[in-house]
Formats: C-alpha cells, structure tokens, sequence
C-alpha cells in the first residue's frame, strides 16, 4: 500500500452547520468532495497521526462508499486504529459511546439525519470530537478555513476494506476493527435502566409498537426491545434500515410518522408508541390518544428521572435549547437545580454536560439526552420513557396529564416554511431584527409586545460567545415567537417560527395546541410580514 497526495483546487462551500455538513448526495459523490472535506477535519484537528477514530453511518445511499473512502484517507494521514460498525452503520449515540468507552480521538458519522435519502436526497457527514460529542463551534469554524485553504489531500491505495465481516485486521501500520454495531450500546442501557421493571411490564401485557423509519435503530430496537425486554415479535416496525428509508423522511413528528400516530389515534392503539430518525438521535413518543411534545417529554423526564437507577441520585441540572418551551425550566425550579438555555444544536450542550453541571438535555426538536453519551439519544427516550411508565403504573395520557397539573401546561407548535429563496428568506430576518428595538408596546392581531431581542449565548464553561441564534418576541399574557432560519437544509432556506404559550396548573389544559396558540401564530405571521416577504401563509410541516 501507499499513500499519494492529491493536488486540487478547494471547494468553498463546505461549511458546517447545526449538525456537520449536509449536502445533495450528489455533491458529495464529486469527484474530491467527500475526501477534500475529510483531509480538512483532520488538518483542523492537528492531523491523524497516532489517532483513533469511530466511524459508522446510518445506513442511507453512499454510506459505505463514504466509509471506504475515509478509511483510507485515515490511512494516509497516518491513523492508528479504527473502529467501524458492522455493515458501515452506527446511530449517532452508538457512535458517541464508541468515542468515550474506546477513548478514540473523535469519530465520523455518515448522516444527514432526519433528511431523506438517495442518490438524489441528501448525505451528510458530522465529526464528532473526543468527548463524543459533535464538534464544537471552534472546531467547526477551523474545519471550514480548512476546507478553504486546501490543496491536497492524502489517499492511500489500499483495496476496500470487507465491511461485513466483525473482526480486526491491519492495514500495514493501522488496526482496523469490524464491531457489533448494538452490544456495546445495548450493554450501556441496561446500566442506566430497569431492564427486570420494563421487562416484567411487557411480560404484564403492556403493548407498544417502535417505527424504525426504515433508518438505523431498526437493528438495535430489535435487539433491545424484542430480543432483550421480550417486547413481542412485531414490536418494532420498518425495523431493515434501507438506503433511501423506503422513500420516506425518516422524521419522528406526527407528519412523517402518520402511520403511527394513526395507529395512536385508533381504537387499535397499544399502550405506547414510538419513532426514532435516520441515524436515531430523535424520538417520538406517542400514548394512546396522546401525543407527547418533545419539550413536554423533556420536563415528564426530568421530573420522574428519579425512577431509573442512572438517576435516582437526582439531576445536576436541566438544559434546553432557546426555542424549546419553558416545560423543563419549570421542573428544575421546583427541583433547586440548574437550569440552562443554549443555542440550537447538541454542539452546545457538551460544555454542560463535560463540566458536570447538567444531567438530562433536550430540544424541541424531538431530541433528548444524558450525561450517558454526548448526544441525542432516541432509544434512550424511548427507554427512560418505559423505565417510567413501568414504575407509575399509569398510562401516558395520566403522566401527561399529571404533569400539567403540577407545572402548568407550555402550549406549544413549531411551524415550519421550508425551501423559501433564500433572499427572502434573509430580507424578513434582516427586517424583523432591525425592528425589534421598537417592537414593545405595539400590537400586533390584538396581542401587544412586551419584550424583543435576538439570543446570543455566553458558555457558562469556557466563556465563547454565539451569536445571531434567534429573534425572540414576548407578548402581553406571556406568549412567545421565536424566529430563526434551519441550519440543516440543503435546498433554500428554511424559516421556523416556534409558538408557545403557558396555560398555569389550575388553567384549561385541554385545547388543541393549534388552537390555543392561533392568536400568537397571528401576530408572530404579521408582525414578521410573513406573507408579504415569503408568500407563504401555511406551514409546509407544524409540530
Ligand atoms: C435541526 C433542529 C435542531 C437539531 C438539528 C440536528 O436544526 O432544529 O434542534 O439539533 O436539526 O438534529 P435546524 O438548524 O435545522 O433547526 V439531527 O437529528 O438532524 O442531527
Ligand atoms: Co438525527
């Protein structure tokens, strides 16, 4: 084998965002892209030399080509050791476990997560650092100057390595190790849950049914859910993860996972249902007749943690991302514990976490996780989820319930304008920022502002500053409309708008969120010039 350094001119596009770069999985297929973006991170990480890495995907289209192409850029750059999942596929979380239990230097996970896939779809490619977590905003901003500056990059000449086949071999200086994608994950779960209480629920009767999407926790729902927690054969459902996850969006939220929340809403309901996303960071959760927001499932985890032995010692602190609902804000007041608000993204929660100062994190974006690993975790949700239903002994419909009669209920919905020009994009964002200064005090649709200003966020931990991460409007009665663009498109620009308004303990907790929140999706569209900026007055996706 031998290394060879290729010339080429750098591609000035590759800047990562919320979660890694994602692109058209055509772009990534160029000739030199996927491999002028990997000698980048290597580079911005001091290069490969002696180091250690994790990689895996989630199965989708150019998974293992990508693989294949990274191991022997690692082989060039002088890497030590390699651990890949079997078959080429990782979820997210397994990957960060890998990172942490193995001490590797960081790993690559091939995903563009809740995005589609196919060659005419997306594919995406996120670092992760040593901590397992996904790479910081530093790191991130050198891998992109990096990328800009680049004019070779290294390739060894090897044949490809066999995927399939677990076991460790060596290309001359570099270990390479086929592993298990599910045991090493499946071990940490039974350390942090009641595997004996959850099993003896399904082995009690209790139902569910676990939509894999066709992405990558199909296998690993299987082998937890069924084959470990004797959770009946048929269980798991779209459990074969597929390179274009059966032409769906592999998306946990009730419009991409109809199906379920169909099954849900049915006479047929089992007792639980839920979803996970393409590389299964993301979970649904989903009670009979009763959906669960994800900043609510974050607050009923927080609050009934204490039920699972990982956390029966209690919680360090609770943090959420800025546009998720105050729900887990309410729990940690009530707990005395910390509470903290980061930007979008799981990048920021890792200071947190590493520092000690936190213990479950959320978003509303259907993400949830611990101090376990350094990212989202789904099957964990899903897991704590069963933990405590088995300890309560009450549906989901009565923890909910339950719950807002404790705390109150954040009423809540994310609406979602995807492919907009992304100059029109910008032009309301640009507008609606130049104007928050004089937004307090006038009206909008009959509701009246009482507070405007974008996020910035201070790490507590090591003091870095980002900003530019949300235009926040609070209204009279205490509504809220958070404005931001999504960091994870590849097409355009998409524009969130997040709603949210708090209903006390004694209040009506029975309204349709859409409904509660009509008056605030008012003034938010009208005050931001929605319609005129966009010519969209309907949400392409509400959650
Ligand atoms: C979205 C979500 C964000 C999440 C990110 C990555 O980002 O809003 O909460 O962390 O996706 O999740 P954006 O910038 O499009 O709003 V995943 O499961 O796609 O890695
Ligand atoms: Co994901």
């Amino acid at each position: 084998m031998t290394a060879q350094s290729v010339k080429i001119k750098p591609f000035h596009d590759q800047k990562p965002g919320t979660s890694g770069l994602r692109k058209k999985t055509r772009d990534f297929m160029r000739p030199q892209y996927l491999e002028a973006f990997i000698q980048a991170t290597f580079n911005a990480i001091g290069g490969g030399h002696g180091k250690a890495f994790v990689i895996g995907g989630d199965g989708r289209f150019f998974n293992a080509e990508a693989i294949q192409t990274i191991v022997k850029i690692a082989a060039a750059n002088g890497a030590s050791r390699l651990i890949i999942g079997q078959n080429g596929i990782l979820s997210t979380p397994a990957a960060s476990h890998l990172i942490r239990k193995y001490g590797t230097d960081g790993g690559f996970i091939l995903s563009a997560s809740h995005n589609p896939g196919g060659i005419d779809e997306d594919f995406g490619v996120k670092f992760n650092a040593a901590n397992g977590g996904p790479a910081p905003e530093a790191l991130t901003a050198k891998m992109f100057n990096e990328t800009k500056a680049l004019g070779s990059y290294e390739i060894s000449d090897q044949p490809d390595i066999d995927l399939t086949r677990i076991g460790t071999t060596k290309i001359t200086a570099m270990q390479v190790e086929i592993v298990d994608p599910v045991s090493d994950y499946l071990a940490l779960m039974e350390e942090l849950f009641d595997f004996n209480a959850i099993s003896a629920l399904f082995a009690g009767g209790f139902r569910m049914c676990f939509d894999a999407m066709h992405a990558v926790t199909g296998p690993y729902a299987h082998a937890i859910l069924e084959d470990r927690l004797g959770a009946p054969k048929g269980t798991v459902v779209n459990g074969i993860p597929k390179e274009d996850f059966g032409k769906g969006h592999p998306d946990p939220n009730p419009i991409w996972a109809k199906t379920l929340m169909d099954l849900m809403m049915s006479d047929k309901a089992p007792d639980l249902g839920a979803a996970s996303d393409g590389d299964g960071d993301r979970n649904m959760i989903v009670g009979r007749g009763a959906y669960v927001t994800p900043s609510d499932s974050l607050a009923v985890l927080a609050a009934n943690a204490h039920l699972a032995p990982a956390y029966a010692k209690g919680l360090a602190g609770i943090a959420r991302s800025m546009p998720t609902s105050a729900a887990s804000d309410r729990v940690a007041a009530r707990l005395g514990i910390g509470q903290y608000e980061t930007p979008t993204g799981w990048k920021f929660f890792g200071n947190l976490l590493d520092a000690g100062r936190v213990t479950i994190c959320g978003e509303e974006s259907a993400g949830t996780g611990s101090d376990h690993v350094r990212e989202k975790d789904g099957l964990w949700a899903v897991l704590l989820w069963l933990n405590i239903l088995a300890k309560r002994n009450l549906s989901v419909a009565q923890i909910l319930t339950d719950h807002w009669a404790t705390y109150g209920r954040d009423y809540y919905s994310r609406h979602d304008f995807e492919a907009i020009e992304a100059s029109k994009a910008d032009a309301l964002v640009t507008e609606l920022s130049d104007k928050l200064p004089d937004l307090p005090g006038q009206s909008f649709a009959g509701l009246t502002v009482t507070k405007a200003d974008e996020f910035s966020y201070h790490d507590p931990v090591d003091g870095s500053v980002s900003t530019h991460q949300g235009l926040r409007v609070y209204f009279d009665g205490g509504g809220r409309a958070v404005f931001r663009l999504s960091g994870t498109g590849t097409e355009g620009a998409t524009l969130r708008i997040y709603l949210e308004h708090y209903e006390p303990a004694e209040g009506d907790h029975s309204q349709d969120p859409q409904t509660a929140l009509a008056p605030l999706r008012d003034a938010a569209y009208t005050l931001s010039r929605l319609t005129d900026h966009t010519g969209r007055s309907d949400p392409d996706v509400r959650t």
